[in-house]
């Protein structure tokens, strides 16, 4: 008994050592540990050892069995360390590539361009305030000096949301709230999106952008006006731009003008980006009609205003020589990313 013991102890260990994968290992085990296998059938074969034998016989077939167990752990665990290696090394992470560069946006042509314009109204003192993009018909057209019956206003068609209410076609009604809120001297500018119902062409959109400026204080002049907005050119489109003033029709303003600039690409020659003018026209302006003063409770004796009023996009577009306002809408990063 104790021969064939050792034998099927040699033979089981000689097994698991030359087990080279998990399969053969098991094999190994079933064979010697399993229900029907070479150490259970020992010790199904006890009844046949006499009684007086058994406890020694029993103690040898569980040390047997203990260190046959001990070999396949040790055996299984060397496997599993081969295993995870491999996984740990087929699942490298090479910390030494280069990132993927996060792709970071920029500001739209259209608050590079209002940006510029900020700058230079705040370095002249003026306060940048804000209104309603949904307006009172009243605040709109009427406290501008645009009557129910006024061309103007047929213009300026608009989206009208009820009898009252539109969405503003400019930001002079943001300059009419400052006047109800505000006491004399005012310096501002408003800018902000304006509506009109426009087909959608080069020049046009129902949408656009326009920073409106209005100065109200005792003797102010046509001259303070000019002074200011030749000032404006100059920064925003270089130390040599000329200006000149158009006469022209605003209801809110009189007299009321439109100011250009000389062409800052050919140098008021004449060119093909000035179509051969020598100037671009930029802004409308004017000293603020006394009605609209008076409307606001503001005494036009006392005290005198002029206002201007720009569109942002066709700032923006000059400045970046884009031929199409449709560009700065699209959201065609091949386009945006150029600036
Ligand atoms: C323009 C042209 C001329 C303007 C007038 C006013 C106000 F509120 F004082 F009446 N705000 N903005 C004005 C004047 C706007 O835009 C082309």
């Amino acid at each position: 008994m104790n021969d064939k013991l050792k034998e099927i102890l040699d033979a089981a260990m000689e097994q698991i050592s030359s087990a080279d994968n998990m399969e053969k290992l098991d094999a190994a085990r079933v064979g010697f540990l399993g229900k029907k296998g070479e150490l259970t059938q020992v010790l199904k074969g006890m009844r046949d050892v006499a009684p007086e034998d058994r406890p020694k016989i029993g103690q040898m077939v569980n040390e047997a069995r203990a260190v046959i167990e001990n070999s396949l752990a040790k055996k299984k665990e060397e496997f599993q360390a081969v295993l995870l290696q491999a996984k740990l090394s087929s699942e490298k992470i090479d910390v030494t590539l280069p990132g993927k560069k996060p792709a970071i946006g920029h500001l739209h042509p259209n608050t590079v361009a209002l940006n510029e314009v900020k700058k230079f109204f705040i370095g002249m003192g003026y306060q940048v305030v804000d209104g309603p993009e949904i307006e009172h018909d009243y605040y709109n057209f009427e406290a501008l000096n645009i009557p129910a019956d006024h061309p103007a206003k047929d213009e300026q068609d608009t989206f009208y949301i009820n009898d009252d209410m539109l969405l503003r076609t400019q930001t002079s009604s943001v300059q009419a709230h400052v006047m109800d809120e505000q006491k004399p001297p005012i310096k501002i500018i408003a800018p902000g999106r304006v509506f009109r119902a426009d087909e959608v062409d080069a020049t046009h959109s129902p949408s656009f952008h326009q920073v409106e400026g209005l100065v109200i204080d005792k003797d102010v002049t046509f001259a303070d006006l000019k002074g200011t907005l030749a000032e404006f050119a100059k920064k925003i489109f270089g130390e040599d731009t000329r200006v000149k003033f158009r006469p022209h029709h605003f209801p809110f303003t009189e007299p009321s003008a439109e100011m250009d600039v000389s062409c800052f690409k050919c140098g008021g020659k004449g060119c093909r980006f000035c179509k051969g003018e020598g100037w671009i026209e930029i802004l409308g302006c004017g000293m603020v009609h006394p009605h609209v003063l008076e409307m606001r409770g503001i005494d036009p004796e006392k005290y005198q205003g002029f206002a201007f009023g720009i569109g942002l996009e066709r700032i923006a577009l000059l400045k970046y020589e884009v031929d199409d306002m449709r560009l700065l809408y699209e959201n065609d990063t091949r386009f945006l990313k150029q600036f």
